[in-house]
């Protein structure tokens, strides 16, 4: 059996390594010539702990190759991104281009599979396209959707251990995607159709994005009403039925922060909820960018002169550094413009160097500042000894 990932990224490049530890022989490629030269030399061009020395194994045995343009195999996989437009319009041109370039290479009895996050009825319009360039395929290939469901840093325990929901555009094409996956996957393979299994990639992600917005809704009541949200939620998650998220300064990354925009972009008079909760948690970004900007203020009248101070953590979520629709750099990058003059110290462990921002350690940092913001909860944050003598804005829960 010989597969090939079309996009060596956050999930095709894994993916492929995985599968080539496991028997199938993989062809591995992406446009990017950088990534396909680094990953044949078994350096692994994203970051995911103990991926490199996987990488470097599959390489060595043969069983993984990496290439710009698609080799003929007995099954494709679209892993490429689906980003949105301006207007928040999903973008699926990569799915679309990714396609193209397969289908010359396609033969009776293929599995054609999408992982990439997609509106709902993409599989059946890249169907469409494969029968109207090759209608001799029309019943001979097999075609399916696939999403994955992987936390990035823990991608290689999920990739096997998590459940997945397999959608074929008939029976017998889920039979066939169920088949592949069964080779490197222990969770449950779910059978359903490909409809149903893109809303289902898109339903998990807006599901978390309504409850973040929840959460962060509630941060901003109890900011107004002068109650500890931490402590709040701590309790009300003493209900047996009840189980808030926590607030943040807002929702970041590649998947939560944009898949809720495919429901609303094709379904927007029925994705109230949905809607409501992206500008929710999008607002919470610019609201505490201004609280950091009115505690500036009232330092500077109170002392009559500009404060010092730290913004703790650019990365999207905590003990990554990944800086990808990071909620966290938006607040720096705007209080840094509003406030041109001010001594801002960044702060961000993960990260050796930034382009964009000069990056001082944490510990200095801490010490050094009169006003402390805590937007991104990175562990060694919490060993920092607490100080009443500097103004502490935590959005994230440090001390919680
Ligand atoms: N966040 C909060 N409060 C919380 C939890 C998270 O504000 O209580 C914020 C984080 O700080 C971050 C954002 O949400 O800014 C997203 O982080 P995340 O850990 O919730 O999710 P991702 O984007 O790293 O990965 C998600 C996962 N989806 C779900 O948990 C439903 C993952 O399983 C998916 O594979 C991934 O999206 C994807 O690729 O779609």
């Amino acid at each position: 059996m010989r597969a090939c990932f079309m996009g060596l990224g956050y999930i095709g490049l894994p993916t492929a390594i995985i599968a080539a530890k496991h028997g199938v022989e993989v062809v591995g490629v992406d446009i990017n010539p950088q990534v396909v030269e680094m990953t044949n030399a078994g350096h692994l061009h994203i970051i995911e702990p103990g991926m490199e020395a996987m990488l470097q194994e599959v390489v060595r045995s043969g069983a993984l190759k990496a290439y710009t343009t698609p080799q003929v195999s007995d099954a494709y996989f679209m892993v490429v991104p689906t980003p949105f437009k301006g207007n928040h319009e999903p973008d699926i041109s990569y799915v679309e281009a990714a396609t193209r370039a397969v289908l010359p290479l396609l033969k009776a009895g293929d599995l054609y599979v999408i992982e990439s996050t997609s509106p709902v009825g993409t599989t059946d319009k890249m169907a469409e396209l494969i029968f109207t360039e090759r209608p001799e395929l029309e019943g001979e290939i097999y075609i399916a959707y696939c999403p994955e469901r992987v936390l990035p840093g823990n991608v290689i325990y999920e990739l096997v251990h998590n459940d997945r929901v397999i959608g074929g555009r008939d029976e017998a094409s889920t039979d066939k995607a169920i088949a592949f996956y069964s080779q490197f996957v222990q969770g449950k393979l779910h059978r359903t159709n490909c409809k149903t299994a893109e809303m289902c990639k898109l339903t998990e992600n807006s599901s978390r994005d309504v409850q973040i917005a929840f959460a962060n809704e509630l941060s901003l009541i109890c900011d107004k009403a002068g109650i500890n949200v931490w402590e709040l939620i701590t309790l009300a998650n003493k209900h047996p039925r009840v189980n808030i998220l926590w607030p943040g300064c807002g929702v970041g990354g590649h998947c939560i922060a944009v898949d809720p925009y495919f429901l609303t972009a094709d379904f927007p008079v029925e994705s109230q909820l949905i809607a409501k909760a992206r500008e929710i948690n999008n607002y919470k970004a610019f609201w505490c960018a201004e609280k950091v900007e009115n505690a500036m203020l009232k330092f500077e009248l109170e002392h009559h002169r500009k404060p010092c101070v730290a913004m703790m953590g650019l990365a999207f979520k905590p003990n990554i550094d990944d800086l990808r629709e990071s909620p966290a750099k938006y607040i720096v990058t705007k209080v840094m413009q509003s406030c041109n003059n001010a001594d801002i110290l960044v702060v961000e462990p993960n990260v050796a160097t930034h382009n964009v921002f000069k990056l001082t350690p944490y510990a200095e940092a801490y010490d050094r500042a009169d006003i402390v913001v805590f937007l991104t909860a990175h562990d060694p944050f919490k060993t920092l000894p607490r100080r009443d003598d500097k103004v502490i804005l935590d959005f994230c829960g440090i001390y919680k």
